[in-house]
């Protein structure tokens, strides 16, 4: 489908895990990945309302950059007693590590029954002069009591899915890979390339 398609992240964890997703859930959905970062440097301000809106931005930003295909990921965790904080402000919502991050929302929900949260995602791709498309996924969950686990990244410590008893960080990142909010969006995206024959 594409020669070349450029991961639009500054992200690792995310990088590798569309690396697992292209490579194992579609067959010919590029011959060639690129992590954008070893092609050069760009800052995008996350100045959207939606994670769509900075998907696309991001996606954007970047294939006007390289005149390649851009994927870019926009995406985030979403607590229901925080009424969705932190949102699409995950990845600066206090200054400091994934570590100080966890913590910050372990405390946020110190005595709260409620723990239920979801991941969401929306990944874009911009293939320059010809269009840009975007697809959403969620995965649904709880806020454990503390960070377990070491696979993963960002607040994986804390996320249980659904219909599992560990974290994401516990879990093997094949098991995450299928049923993540990036695997949701991932596979929504692979149906639109196969019904329309691109
Ligand atoms: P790019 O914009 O360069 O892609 P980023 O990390 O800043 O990297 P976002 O703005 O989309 O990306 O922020 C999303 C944040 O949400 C991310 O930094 C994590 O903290 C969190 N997050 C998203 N998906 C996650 C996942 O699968 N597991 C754990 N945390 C995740």
């Amino acid at each position: 489908m594409f020669d070349k398609l450029v991961i639009a992240t500054s992200n690792n964890g995310k990088y590798k895990e569309f690396v697992y997703l292209i490579e194992n859930l579609s067959e010919n959905f590029a011959n060639e990945i690129i992590f954008a970062p070893e092609i050069g440097k760009l800052i995008v301000e996350e100045t959207g309302e939606s994670y769509s809106e900075n998907a696309i931005l991001k996606a954007r930003a970047w294939s006007d950059k390289c005149n390649l295909p851009c994927l870019a990921d926009d995406s985030g965790l979403e607590v229901e007693a925080l009424k969705g904080a932190p949102g699409i402000y995950s990845a600066r919502i206090i200054n400091g590590s994934d570590y100080e991050k966890n913590l910050w929302l372990l405390n946020e929900l110190k005595e709260q029954d409620n723990r239920k949260a979801r991941f969401f995602a929306a990944i874009a791709i911009s293939v320059p002069k010809e269009y840009i498309l975007v697809c959403e996924g969620e995965c649904k969950g709880k806020i454990s009591d503390a960070q377990t686990g070491e696979n993963g990244f960002g607040y994986d410590p804390i996320f249980i899915p659904e219909g599992f008893e560990n974290s994401f960080a516990e879990i093997d990142s094949h098991t995450k890979n299928l049923i993540s909010h990036r695997a949701d969006a991932f596979k929504k995206l692979k149906i639109f390339y196969e019904n329309a024959g691109l």
